[in-house]
């Protein structure tokens, strides 16, 4: 076992031992990681591709089933601990963090799991605000211990699962927080928290939900760098966004009748018929057009070991998530201008939602100091 991996399996071994201090038995302990974008940014929900990767920060559920209809949950992150009644669950969100957990059983329930009292402890170690998927790692990773908990609570002659089925799951955690956290996301985060693998890139298409595993090549690493420049898809500016690519279709499909998404708009079109746009969606539609070609051109290109192509598309990329799309902010343009220059350095750019958070770069292994803890 390498340092990386023991350090994870001592850390996982202190949470079940805290689970036994707070809730006096042992727990059985899930875990989901938080994520990078390499390409395909605000392209999940118009349909699109994108290519991002599991990373090695995350969080950790561990769980027991409890005899009464309560849930009880500690969250070590915030030192705190609050109960539901499974019976009398809030309505709607507070913006308290139990939302994210909240949200995922509600939309169990609603998939017809009958959730039994539960104990949980939460704890991760993927940055909020970051821009690393921070929410859907925690959403994942509940969904998984609340499925341990509801099969405890369920006759197991009847069950028909062996292990639970990850696509559901990401869809379902996609719901949690599309109908009760209150941000419209794509399915991205939550799909690459269920399916991410050490060392590979997820090409994803988020219409049919085909997904491809590419491996990185072992000389390249991936960096991330932080901004500290905190953002939430829960504030308006995400959800603006895409409201401003559904009407750019609604537009659209006056012209072309077969237009669900912008993925179903080509360059072309847009040349065509972009003139009936207000500019603004305008180039909220070129952003996205020209992000979904260049992810396949990178997937291509990282297939074809050729490093110089895909790092170009990453710049170009940002140029579009600053230009067009306007989801960059001047710390994001800085660390990309400064790290563009650097040795090494294949391409760079923004990664997650925007406005704050992170940048990510491809970098040749020798330019890069070790650093595991949240490298992929
Ligand atoms: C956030 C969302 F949660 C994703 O669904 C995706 O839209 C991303 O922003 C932008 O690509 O992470």
């Amino acid at each position: 076992m390498d340092n990386a991996n023991l350090a994870v399996e001592n850390s996982a071994h202190a949470l079940g031992q805290r689970f036994v201090q707070l809730f006096g038995e042992s727990p059985r302990i899930y875990q989901a990681p938080g994520r990078v974008n390499l390409i395909g940014e605000h392209t999940d929900y118009n349909d699109g591709f994108v290519m991002p990767a599991a990373i090695g920060l995350y969080t950790r559920a561990s769980v027991a089933a409890r005899l009464d209809r309560k849930l009880v949950i500690h969250s070590e992150n915030y030192s705190e601990r609050v109960e539901f009644d499974l019976d009398h669950l809030p309505a709607t969100r507070s913006g308290h963090w139990s939302d994210y957990v909240i949200g995922v059983v509600k939309m169990l329930g609603r998939s017809g799991e009958t959730l039994g009292g539960t104990n949980l402890l939460v704890d991760g170690n993927v940055p909020q605000g970051a821009g690393l998927s921070s929410s859907a790692s925690i959403e994942v990773a509940v969904g998984y211990a609340l499925l341990d908990s509801a099969d405890q609570a369920t006759d197991r002659t009847k069950l028909d699962r062996t292990e639970p089925d990850r696509t559901k799951l990401a869809l379902l955690c996609q719901q949690a927080e599309n109908e009760f956290v209150g941000a419209r996301c794509g399915i991205m985060d939550q799909f690459v928290a269920s399916y991410g693998e050490r060392g590979k890139v997820l090409l994803l298409d988020c219409r049919s939900l085909e997904y491809r595993q590419l491996p990185l090549p072992g000389d390249v690493a991936l960096a991330m760098c932080n901004t500290m420049v905190k953002h939430s898809i829960a504030k308006g500016e995400y959800n603006r966004r895409r409201a401003e690519c559904e009407t750019g279709v609604r537009v659209l499909s006056k012209y072309l009748p077969n237009a669900q998404a912008l993925r179903d708009v080509t360059p072309d079109d847009l040349e065509a018929y972009g003139h009936e746009l207000p500019d603004i969606v305008r180039r909220r539609c070129h952003h996205v057009i020209g992000e979904n070609a260049r992810v396949l051109k990178a997937a291509a290109a990282l297939e074809l070991g050729d490093l110089q192509a895909f790092g170009k598309l990453m710049l170009e990329s940002h140029r579009s998530l600053r230009d067009d799309f306007e989801v960059s902010c001047p710390e994001l343009d800085l660390m990309v201008e400064l790290a563009e220059q650097a040795e090494g350095v294949y391409g760079t750019r923004m990664t997650g939602g925007g406005f704050g958070g992170c940048t990510i770069a491809l970098v040749q292994n020798g330019y890069v100091e070790a650093d595991s803890s949240g490298g992929l």
